[in-house]
């Protein structure tokens, strides 16, 4: 019997858009995590398990190896760090990008401009780059709302179709990175469950774009 080989995902887009990529290494979740309250799921191949979790925390379970591989927003992997990651696919899902946005009719406040996000060390990294004093607020969610009720004068957060931001008067102001989900391997499980780790990255980058 082999060692158990831990999959961590979170629920919604990327476990949809990761099923098929799975399918193609043969590996198969027997129970739904949509409806499911268990949090560690059995698959078809009884060594490998998968562990649902908040997207933010798929590297850090990943980095510690209480999870073997991963599969992670890029916008999630750049607030990380990739810390003990390896990050050798880029799955090409659940993609977006990570914008800077605001009321294109707001004028800033006097002083350093307040922007609201989730992601505040790649705030502070973006704008310290290019020498512009911000003050970044942390918010763990609804992005959106900050701008409409004067708490920030833009936020950073990943943008789709844009409908959100519409929906609220808001429009993508300045484009930082564009975002996928990448594979994401813990360092010392890609080397002590080598040829497992290699089937299932073959079996994914065959399905890739496919
Ligand atoms: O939702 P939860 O708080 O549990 O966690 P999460 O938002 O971190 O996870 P989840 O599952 O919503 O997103 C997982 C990953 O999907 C993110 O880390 C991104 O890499 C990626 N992704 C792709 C997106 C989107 N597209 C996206 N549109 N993540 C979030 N959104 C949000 C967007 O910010 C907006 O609020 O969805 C809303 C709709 O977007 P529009 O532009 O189409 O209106
Ligand atoms: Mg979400």
């Amino acid at each position: 019997m082999n060692a158990i080989l831990t999959i961590a995902l979170s629920k919604g887009r990327i476990f949809k858009e990761t099923l098929p990529l799975l399918a193609a290494a043969d590996i198969a979740p027997l129970d739904d995590p949509e409806t499911s309250r268990k949090l560690i799921l059995d698959t078809s191949q009884p060594d490998v398990k998968l562990v649902i979790l908040r997207a933010t925390d798929v590297p850090t379970y990943a980095q510690y190896g209480a999870a073997d591989l991963g599969v992670a927003g890029k916008d999630v992997l750049l607030e990380h760090g990739g810390e003990g990651l390896y990050e050798p696919l880029d799955l090409k899902i659940a993609r977006c990008r990570l914008m800077v946005a605001g009321d294109p009719n707001h004028r800033p406040r006097l002083g350093r401009p307040r922007v609201a996000t989730k992601y505040v060390n790649t705030t502070r990294r973006w704008f310290a780059d290019q020498g512009r004093q911000v003050e970044v607020i942390k918010l763990y969610g609804s992005m959106e709302l900050a701008p409409l009720v004067g708490l920030a004068d833009y936020i950073v957060d990943v943008v789709d179709t844009g409908n959100t931001l519409k929906a609220n008067g808001l429009a993508p102001l300045e484009h930082i990175a564009d975002i996928s989900s990448r594979l994401i391997v813990n360092k010392a499980a890609m080397k002590m469950k080598h040829a497992r780790i290699k089937a299932i990255m073959a079996g994914m980058a065959a399905a890739v774009g496919a």
